[in-house]
């Protein structure tokens, strides 16, 4: 019922939105839902995921490539396009379960239709079929080719290239600024003969009776080395465009089966829970050591850099569903731990610092001035880069998740452990001991508004719960890390840790408490303009409690053992209020303590929107004048959380999980399935009562 989204009108100004909300992807390519007529205005995009560039002084960036599905149609000498919005009807519709975007537009004369995928079956591959259906008889006119007008951030990153002419396909070969050389071999297939125009070009024209059709389907492959691309062009060739989306279909679609979720009696919810799902199953990337970053696949937004986004919102989805993808994730991260090093050494740190925004070196890719000015265009200095410490502990804790959830320990085996054990140094190294304790002095927390803070409660609390973790491996793997364990356990007790208060709340960091106690209206009556930026030493939101997302609510979430009801109920009544939720992912972690503490109204609506922040959700363009648009896999991350841990109670209790639901009274029952260590299981809730089977993988 559910799995599908639809758009029946084409809205110039929702475009850049709807390039999101209708993308496509596999973990490796992300294409974004634009038309074949649509030019640079409405963002497309076909984003390579893990190979970035600098050019001049501009932020280095992941790259986007020539656009292979660019077509533009004629017929009795007009263009008819969805741009000059002649249509009589335009339908777009992905297809959630095949990972296929079908968009059918009827104009004056003639309709288009066209089908696309990202093959999640041999991932650098892409193709769409076009085809023109007469309504009348006339001539029709196709000019399609590959548009290497490139929409980029902070581009241009192919300073060197050219395309090459051969007689079945177009190589494109583009090289960066930093030397790495891009193949994009492109092939189009049509009954017609294709005259050439210019460089990348090409035009097939015709005559139609009316109701004749005319189709063209474009082939597209991407490398990132030299390969034999006359071969690999013949190969996909020769399968054909249907063949090549069946093999892709029978990849994706036992995917997205296993993973969806029903939810009794709330269509709406399940509905956007579902997306999420796919959202998130276009994100991972089986084949290589690489993560997923901030805005996944749908462009350059954050550099296309990784963030704690994926250790802490996406991998608990991966390890469920994907193990394969999860263990990538992890594997990243100690492929680039010698960037961690540098980093620490850089700042005069010990041990392993991890990038704020991480991209193939693990070397930092976070600016000094990550937002601008909204009078002056003048950039701000900020401290994410060299305060955001607890991305560190927030890997740690992700390596820990990972090994409860799948079982598998080897990766301690293979790097890991000594991950852990920098990530330890790091920490100490950073420490300042004083009144007899250790403090963590000039961070900042998830809340990135209040900037240079001393003893922020999130950050202590997981930096203790990962050297915690890094003794007990140490202990259970033996070998040289053992030597350490009593220098980190004498550490791990001198350790300040914030205490709740005589009300039971965690102050966020030392002296938040004395900032301004108003509203979150008042604090939005102070900002002068909408793009400018609410937090660092100017920022309206800086001297006031008003926090941009959850931080302390987030530490309870992920360590909700360590700490009681009052304690969760007493925070969440406190920093609610006080949360603008100016980051997406923000509401799953409400949505969360929401639930456990009983507030099942606002976990239920937290959860909802983070949920449909792409499908139809209220999403920041800028911040602090720099454009922040793209998906939110982060949101999408944490909606499945709120599914399986909040409402369906996901557990785990040892070396098992155990089920105690709080459904809130708009779900009746749920229906899902996950793996987990090894086995999957099929899941039934109805009310209260929940039942397990466990069924083939
Ligand atoms: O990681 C987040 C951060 O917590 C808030 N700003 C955006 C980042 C990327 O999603």
């Amino acid at each position: 019922m559910n799995d599908f989204i639809s758009l029946s009108h084409y809205s110039p100004s929702s475009r850049v939105l709807e390039g999101n909300r209708f993308l496509l992807g596999n973990g490796h390519l992300g294409y974004r839902g634009t038309f074949e007529e649509e030019g640079k205005a409405q963002m497309p995009g076909l984003n390579l995921v893990g190979v970035y560039d600098k050019a001049g002084n501009a932020w280095r960036e992941s790259l986007n490539l020539p656009i292979p599905f660019c077509c533009r149609t004629f017929f009795s000498g007009k263009e008819q396009d969805c741009l000059t919005q002649e249509m009589a009807s335009h339908r777009v519709r992905l297809d959630l379960e095949k990972g296929i975007c079908l968009r059918e537009s009827l104009f004056p004369s003639y309709s288009i239709r066209s089908e696309r995928f990202v093959s999640q079956a041999q991932d650098n591959l892409l193709a769409s079929s076009i085809s023109m259906k007469a309504e009348e008889e006339g001539d029709f006119l196709f000019r399609f080719g590959l548009d290497l007008d490139i929409f980029e951030c902070n581009g241009p990153h192919f300073p060197e290239k050219k395309v090459t002419r051969y007689p079945d396909f177009l190589l494109f070969e583009g090289k960066t600024n930093e030397g790495k050389t891009i193949y994009e071999a492109v092939s189009y297939l049509s009954s017609l003969e294709a005259k050439k125009e210019g460089e990348s070009f090409f035009s097939a024209e015709g005559h139609l009776k009316k109701g004749e059709l005319f189709s063209l389907q474009i082939i597209s492959l991407v490398f990132e080395e030299k390969a034999d691309f006359h071969a690999e062009i013949a190969k996909a060739r020769q399968k054909g465009f249907e063949a090549l989306k069946e093999e892709h279909v029978a990849a994706f679609s036992p995917l997205y089966r296993n993973a969806k979720i029903k939810l009794l009696g709330d269509e709406e919810g399940q509905k956007e829970g579902n997306y999420s799902i796919y959202m998130l199953l276009i994100l991972g990337d089986k084949n290589r050591a690489r993560s997923v970053p901030a805005r996944g696949v749908s462009g350059q937004t954050y550099k296309g850099a990784i963030f704690w986004d994926s250790e802490i919102f996406l991998l608990p989805f991966f390890c469920l569903q994907e193990p394969q993808v999860a263990r990538n994730l992890l594997k990243y991260r100690i492929a680039t731990l010698e960037g961690a090093k540098a980093k620490a050494k850089e700042f005069g740190y010990q041990g392993a610092f991890f990038a704020w925004e991480s991209q193939d070196s693990g070397l930092e890719a976070c600016s000094k001035y990550n937002v601008t000015d909204y009078k002056t265009g003048k950039p701000i200095r900020t401290y994410f880069n060299e305060k955001q410490i607890h991305i560190s502990a927030d890997i740690a804790y992700a390596f820990e998740n990972y090994q409860r959830l799948t079982g598998d320990s080897t990766l301690l085996e293979e790097g890991g452990m000594e991950l852990l054990s920098e990530i330890v140094a790091f920490y100490r190294s950073y420490a300042t001991f004083r009144n007899g304790a250790y403090h963590l002095d000039d961070v900042i927390g998830p809340d990135e508004y209040h900037e240079r803070v001393n003893d922020n409660a999130f950050t202590n609390y997981m930096a203790a719960h990962a050297i915690g973790y890094a003794i007990e491996e140490a202990k259970r793997l033996g070998g040289k890390c053992l030597e350490s364990v009593p220098g980190w356990e004498g550490f791990l007790q001198k350790l300040y840790l914030p205490k709740p208060n005589a009300d039971g709340v965690i102050e966020q960091f030392e002296g938040y408490f004395q900032k301004e106690d108003c509203s979150l209206a008042e604090v939005r009556s102070r900002v002068k303009d909408p793009k400018q930026y609410w937090g660092g030493k100017d920022g309206p939101a800086s001297p006031t409690q008003i926090i941009k997302q959850a931080d302390v609510v987030a530490m309870l979430v992920l360590l909700g053992d360590e700490f009681d009801q009052k304690v969760k109920k007493a925070n969440y009544d406190y920093y609610f209020p006080r949360t603008e939720h100016g980051s997406s992912l923000s509401s799953s972690m409400y949505s969360l303590l929401a639930t456990q503490i009983g507030e099942s109204e606002y976990a239920y609506s937290m959860y909802r929107k983070s949920a449909s922040i792409d499908l139809y959700g209220e999403q920041k363009l800028y911040a602090g004048g720099i454009y922040i648009g793209g998906s939110h896999p982060a949101s999408e991350g944490g909606a499945y959380l709120c599914l399986v841990y909040g409402f369906s109670g996901f557990e785990i209790e040892g070396e098992r999980f155990a089920l105690h639901p709080h459904l809130p009274r708009q779900i009746q029952g749920m229906e899902y399935s996950l793996s987990f260590r090894g086995k999957r299981y099929k899941i039934t809730i109805q009310g209260n009562e929940s039942s397990l089977e466990e069924v083939s993988l």
